[in-house]
């Protein structure tokens, strides 16, 4: 049950052996390589107490989830990873577990719309607030900061959907310099493109749904981190709230986990190919990248990333209704929410994704399109939005 001593011969290995072979060992009794389906609530205990290996009962653990928890620590440099049911379901257990009513929390002010919904809709009512800052901006997150009161400091980074970049070494050091915590989604960013924990970030979080699980097959979320005291924090509460992975969705999202790399290189690639294709195309009023010389954030990203990623947004010339017909004209890039997963999506954040943070301080363009460039042939990928923005 416990994760660290899977990971002893991983520990110091490359990026792609760590997350092909961290977490699991071949099953002792069959051999099998891959971590079974352990399709199974509770475990017998040979006398009251005499558990096997720990397992209890499957809230509490479950081998196909503690393969997987051992793995997301092992590709995020962390010494314990934890699964959820989903990315909300994460953060709602990291929020409880770090913060109590009467507590603050600084927050992107711009961040996926049902992050700033939990925070605004579900946490503010349980007694913790929040202000929004520019992630990009450190001295806006710290002027944020309420002495004494805020506990988090939480970033994406790159944001969702504007690509914003946050520095994530001077936002830890402005956190812990008022006594809170860094949390950072890398969900954009995916472990393989960077590892917030190694910057001096406390803990990371992850929607698993997008390019950890990669097929837009499963729903699930993760939390990583160094810090003991605080796994053990999150522990409790992963216990005491229930909101975990189980062993069929766990299952998947480790099986896509053992080929982040590949992909994301792939995402990288095809996604730098759109993004050179967009800029200046007579239909496309700006295109948004990290990768992009002129992006604000580009040097922080050149830095911190390994690559820029697979997420491009742009705005279109003519308006709401312009992102409207383009989405719904877009064929190979399928109009739907989400992201990181194989095949290339398209979607309006400001009706879809975002819907939930319209007029407030966080409301995005309404012109504004985000693709998820997938892993198809580039040339059909081009030709699709081609077409699209005709
Ligand atoms: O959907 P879920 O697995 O609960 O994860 C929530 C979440 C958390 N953090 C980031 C950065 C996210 O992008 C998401 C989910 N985002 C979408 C569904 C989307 O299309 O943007």
């Amino acid at each position: 049950m416990t994760q660290s001593t899977n990971n002893e011969h991983t520990d110091k290995a490359g990026f792609e052996t760590r997350a092909i072979h961290a977490g699991f060992e071949p099953d002792e009794m069959t051999g099998a390589v891959i971590p079974p389906i352990y399709a199974t609530s509770t475990y017998k205990q040979d006398g009251v107490g005499g558990m096997r290996g720990g397992y209890e009962y499957s809230r509490s653990a479950n081998p196909t989830r503690t393969a997987l928890e051992g793995a997301l620590a092992a590709v995020e440099q962390g010494e314990r990873g934890f699964a959820f049911a989903s990315g909300l379901a994460a953060e709602d257990t990291l929020i409880r577990s770090l913060t109590g009513p009467g507590d603050h929390a600084v927050i992107p002010d711009d961040a996926y719309g049902g992050t700033f919904r939990l925070f605004d809709k579900v946490a503010k009512v349980w007694g913790l607030d929040h202000t929004p800052a520019a992630v990009s901006d450190v001295e806006a997150m710290q002027a944020a900061i309420v002495p004494g009161r805020t506990k988090l400091v939480w970033v994406e980074t790159p944001t969702n959907p504007m690509l914003t970049i946050g520095d994530i070494e001077a936002l830890a050091a402005v956190a812990h310099d008022a006594g809170a915590l860094l949390v950072v989604d890398n969900t954009f960013a995916s472990p393989y493109l960077q590892q917030p924990l190694v910057l001096g970030a406390d803990v990371v979080v992850h929607s698993t749904t997008k390019y950890v699980g990669g097929h837009s097959d499963v729903v699930g979320g993760a939390l990583v981190v160094r810090d003991l005291e605080i796994a053990d924090k999150i522990a409790f509460h992963q216990n005491s709230m229930g909101a975990v992975a189980g062993p069929f969705d766990a299952f998947l999202t480790h099986r896509g986990l053992k080929t982040l790399g590949v992909r994301m290189d792939r995402h990288c690639d095809n996604a730098e190919k759109v993004v050179e294709f967009l800029t200046g195309h007579a239909k496309v009023a700006e295109v948004i990248y990290p990768g992009l010389a002129s992006h604000a954030g580009h040097e922080i990203a050149a830095r911190q990333m390994k690559r820029f990623g697979g997420i491009v947004s742009f705005r279109v010339t003519g308006g709401e209704q312009h992102a409207l017909d383009v989405c719904a004209r877009a064929e190979v890039f399928t109009l739907g929410e989400s992201l990181g997963g194989v095949e290339s999506l398209i979607e309006h954040p400001g009706r879809m994704t975002h819907a939930s943070v319209a007029g407030t301080d966080l409301e995005v363009p309404a012109d504004l399109i985000r693709l998820s460039v997938g892993i198809e042939t580039i040339e059909d990928l081009l030709a699709d939005l081609d077409r699209a923005l005709a």
